[in-house]
């Protein structure tokens, strides 16, 4: 006879927290967010910690070069998504990991020869008005000087005239070493010398990089930047288990930190095989997170098969239509917690703490602390981070509302075959996802600093000042239909629905 689970399966939408004590200390201030993102023994620390619990999905909608640096400024990390050439993801890990926080190259190059009408159309296509005069107009030819704003006066010069007869020269210009120059030494000389603009050059004086004075506050805003001992961004990268052999070393080689398998259910020999591989042939200190899972007996066995972090989740994701075409899944809710008690039980048991992450799902950003309270170690997003500037997709306009394109893995936009692989043909047999648009929501930057201010917020008023202590503390319950409706504002008349007699 079938197992029957004794209980209905919930999702985070039906769980609430109760407040405990909150002392004087419990201010958002002293909330640190860090958290573990790889197994590691008692008494020891993770390989790998995350400054903020976000990662953000291995999906061709969200995770590609530009967001990994987006999120690893805020103190989380991206998984560069899988679906592409081996060569293709791993260009994108070495851009994250060449990526200098504030060294900008040159996107706005002129000859001397280039007029000054061209000027004027190359500001209004950029936006920038700070230019770089290289000898070949590339970005990293020959430096022989700069044009900004200051330089000409369009009412009084004719389109015609010559950035060579109006750009200040190089023999005018304060540069500095491109080799030997921090940021810091860099900021220095803007301050010092009242500079918008510091170009650095190689000892043959060709550009290679800009540091702009503006830059400077963008990077003391990002206290939480998330970075290896060289000071590079930390980037994840999605793999499969069909072309692990040769997608790991290419991803390892570009700088990947650590990997995960992305996979729609990953309680299968497939993924013991691909884990074991990659320790057996790259070494314990390559990290790979498997997943996804969601109950004990999925964690237990990926644990035991090696992974170092395990994902949970299966059919939660807002653009998955697994439950639907296949009747297989789990409230998210219900599989978290059961999953994090495997944790808890697996610790004890061998002292190796194995990190969960609650993926997909999420809906309202009180979601994820509820994730968090019931133990997640952190969360795994899609929808959330696809909203943003950052996410690879077109922003459109429809019926005057700006939206983002958002699709999944499974959808056939993405043809993701190797996430829903169980050995057979090489192909996507019918669809798990779907093509989608997303309200578009602004800058990552900001509204990531209004989602963690909440989540601080609301460990205050739990008494907790880390996420450690507040799983501990935090006290869940399960809330009716009814109240639901009650956590909204309910029986008034909101004053930007009310349109009087029309
Ligand atoms: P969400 O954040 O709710 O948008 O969910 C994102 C998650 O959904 C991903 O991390 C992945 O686990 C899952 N996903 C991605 N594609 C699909 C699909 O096409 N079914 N599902």
């Amino acid at each position: 006879m079938a197992y029957y689970f004794k209980e209905a399966s919930h999702t985070f939408g039906e769980y609430l927290l109760v407040p405990g004590y909150s002392s004087e200390k419990c201010i958002p201030a002293n909330v640190s967010l860090e958290t573990p993102l790889v197994k590691f023994r008692k008494g020891e620390e993770p390989k790998i910690k995350l400054n903020v619990p976000m990662t953000s999905a291995i999906m061709q909608a969200v995770s590609n070069d530009t967001m990994a640096i987006a999120l690893a400024k805020e103190g989380g990390i991206s998984f560069i998504y899988g679906s592409q050439s081996i060569e293709d993801q791993a260009a994108m890990v070495s851009r994250v990991k060449n990526y200098k926080s504030g060294f900008v190259s040159s996107d706005s190059n002129i000859m001397p020869s280039t007029t000054l009408g061209e000027v004027l159309a190359l500001k209004a296509k950029t936006g920038h008005s700070t230019m770089a005069v290289t000898e070949d107009g590339t970005p990293t030819g020959k430096l022989v000087g700069i044009v900004t704003s200051r330089d000409y006066r369009v009412s009084r010069m004719s389109m015609d005239t010559k950035v060579e007869t109006f750009m200040t020269p190089f023999n005018k210009l304060i540069y500095a070493d491109a080799d030997t120059t921090t940021l810091s030494m860099a900021n220095d000389l803007i301050w010092q010398h009242k500079l918008n603009m510091l170009p650095l050059v190689d000892k043959n004086q060709r550009l290679r990089y800009m540091v702009f004075r503006k830059d400077y506050t963008d990077n003391k805003e990002h206290a939480l930047e998330l970075t290896d001992n060289n000071k590079r961004y930390l980037v994840g990268a999605g793999i499969n288990t069909r072309d692990y052999a040769e997608r790991v070393p290419a991803l390892l080689k570009a700088g990947a930190d650590v990997l995960c398998i992305d996979s729609s259910e990953g309680f299968s020999e497939w993924q013991r095989i691909t884990l074991k591989y990659i320790h057996e042939n790259f070494g314990e200190d390559v990290k790979v997170g498997a997943g996804n899972v969601v109950d004990r007996e999925g964690f237990r066995f990926l644990a035991e098969a090696g992974a170092d972090f395990v994902k949970v989740g299966i059919g939660g994701g807002s653009i998955c239509i697994t439950r639907e075409t296949k009747g297989i899944g789990r409230g998210q809710a219900t599989a978290l917690i059961d999953v994090v008690e495997a944790r808890d039980e697996y610790y004890k048991e061998t002292g190796i703490y194995i990190p969960v992450c609650s993926d997909g799902g999420i809906v309202h950003d009180y979601h994820m602390t509820l994730a968090l309270a019931m133990g997640a170690d952190f969360l795994m997003l899609g929808r959330y981070f696809s909203r943003f500037d950052e996410s690879p997709t077109n922003k459109v306009r429809i019926n005057g509302t700006y939206l983002k394109e958002y699709w999944g893995e499974g959808s056939n936009r993405a043809r993701n075959w190797q996430r829903y692989d169980l050995g057979g043909d090489k192909k996507l047999s019918f669809e798990e996802g779907v093509d989608s648009y997303v309200p578009y929501a602004g800058p990552l930057h900001d509204n990531v600093m209004l989602t963690l201010s909440k989540m601080r917020s609301t460990m205050c008023n739990c008494g907790a000042l880390n996420i450690k202590e507040f799983q501990d503390k935090a006290k869940l319950t399960l809330v009716s239909a009814t109240s639901i409706v009650e956590g909204g504002s309910h029986d008034v008349i909101l004053k930007d629905k009310f349109r009087g007699n029309d």
